[in-house]
């Protein structure tokens, strides 16, 4: 088995998270997480942006079961590629306490969706975020979703703000849910009521298939991670805009972070801020992802 060296500049995530002073709902979802290998059981793909270190499916199960979360979303991290083995071993081990959401070629089969289906996974990710991948035309993306509609699968999309413009008519033209990750990674520099941020709250608004992710303070602040202040306005504003259409997640095992690696305590933290009653919580944490992964 290959030996990984992970990337020199990466950093591992924190061993020692604290625990939160927010107690997180019965039933809550950590509806953004990833698993990397671990590396020598489950390759990194040839094709990968970055070498992570290893975060593996029983140590993200005990971070779950400290922070407080019932269930996970287990999301393919594109250090994996297409190939789901180390995402789909995890949704299996996890006594029906995990769902998967896939990364796949145009090229899928019926019965290897069928046999992930039947893994817990529940949606594929489309990723434009070219530091992480070289995105495909959209008629690749368009031969995927007319393999998964009929699993009843969502589409989960990354990308970053000054993107949407460009990616605007394909998005749109999807028929599926439609999750978009980090609330289409604001510049949070920005104002929360201009032009830029105006663009996404109008996809959300206009297409109610539309989901966010209110997620990755940490990968968006530029204030830091002293309560991620920065993030709460544009956070908020989309719990309070659309609170049966928003997830919450830590991300973790954080990939790609230059600078501070979070408390993933603190990150339960900031939940509590952005969705700031007990209903908008009970919402985000445990109804709408438990209506969006756990239907059947
Ligand atoms: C994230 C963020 C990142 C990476 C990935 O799949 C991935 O490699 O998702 C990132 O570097 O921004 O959403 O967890």
């Amino acid at each position: 088995m290959p030996d990984f060296v992970k990337d020199a500049d990466w950093l591992d995530w924190d061993p020692n998270p604290t625990k939160p002073k927010f107690i997180l709902p019965p039933g809550a979802v950590d509806a953004h997480c990833h698993v990397f290998g671990p590396g020598d059981q489950f390759p990194f793909a040839p094709e990968r942006k970055y070498t992570p270190c290893d975060a593996s499916k029983n140590q993200l199960f005990a971070l779950r079961d400290f922070l407080g979360f019932e269930k996970n979303v287990i999301v393919q991290a594109t250090c994996h590629g297409t190939d789901n083995a180390a995402m789909v071993d995890a949704i299996r081990h996890s006594n029906g306490k995990a769902r998967g959401i896939a990364t796949v070629s145009n090229d899928v089969s019926h019965s290897e969706l069928s046999d992930m289906h039947e893994a817990g996974v529940r949606g594929v990710r489309f990723n434009y975020v070219k530091r992480l991948v070289d995105p495909e035309p959209d008629a690749y993306y368009h031969q995927i979703v007319e393999k998964i509609a009929p699993l009843g699968w969502h589409v989960v999309v990354y990308f970053e703000a000054a993107d949407l413009a460009e990616r605007w008519n394909f998005f749109t033209s999807l028929k599926t849910t439609v999750v978009v990750d980090h609330m289409g990674r604001p510049d949070v520099t920005k104002d929360v009521n201009g032009p830029e941020f105006a663009l996404f709250l109008r996809l959300m608004q206009e297409h109610d298939n539309f989901w966010s992710k209110v997620t990755c303070p940490e990968r968006l602040s530029s204030t830091g991670p002293d309560g991620y202040d920065d993030v709460v306005p544009f956070a908020k504003k989309v719990v309070d805009l659309f609170p049966d259409r928003v997830l919450s997640g830590t991300d973790w095992p954080h990939p790609n972070l230059k600078g501070h690696m979070p408390d993933d305590g603190k990150l339960v933290d900031f939940i509590e801020r952005v969705a700031t009653s007990e209903e908008l919580r009970r919402k985000l944490l445990v109804d709408n992802p438990n209506r969006l992964y756990w239907k059947d």
